[in-house]
């Protein structure tokens, strides 16, 4: 998997990533796992993940940007992982010639990322 230089907006920070399309690439009927290991500090109150999928009607340009709910944290000092369900995921490399992306649009747009794993959950292997 390639993580992608993060994309600064005005008001939000893109991590982009990539996974290898021998791994994972055009799927269907298949749910994946996606663990983010990242530091609970002051650099941001919560982010969130928008992926490719198949269905069209969920997430903007055609399913390409499907979004998850909000992880939001408070400022512990601790490293904490998350353990997100992408259902029907598609990863075409539609999302701006990436599978994923994590959006940080909150307090300074500082997101400490220790560890991204994506886990096949179904379909074809
Ligand atoms: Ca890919």
């Amino acid at each position: 998997m390639t993580i992608k230089a993060p994309h600064r907006t005005f008001d939000e920070i893109f991590f982009y990533f990539d996974i290898d399309d021998t791994f994972m690439f055009d799927e269907e009927k298949c749910d994946a796992e996606l663990a983010i290991t990242f530091l609970e500090d002051d650099g941001c109150d919560d982010f969130f993940v928008t992926y490719d999928n198949n269905d069209p009607k969920l997430g903007e340009h055609d399913g390409s940007f499907r979004p998850l709910p909000y992880v939001k944290f408070p400022n512990t000092g601790q490293w904490r992982t998350v353990k997100l369900l992408l259902p029907n995921v598609r990863f075409a490399n539609r999302g701006n010639c990436a599978d994923f992306r994590i959006t940080v649009d909150s307090g300074n747009q500082n997101l400490t990322l220790s560890e991204v794993i994506i886990r096949r959950l179904s379909g074809k292997k």
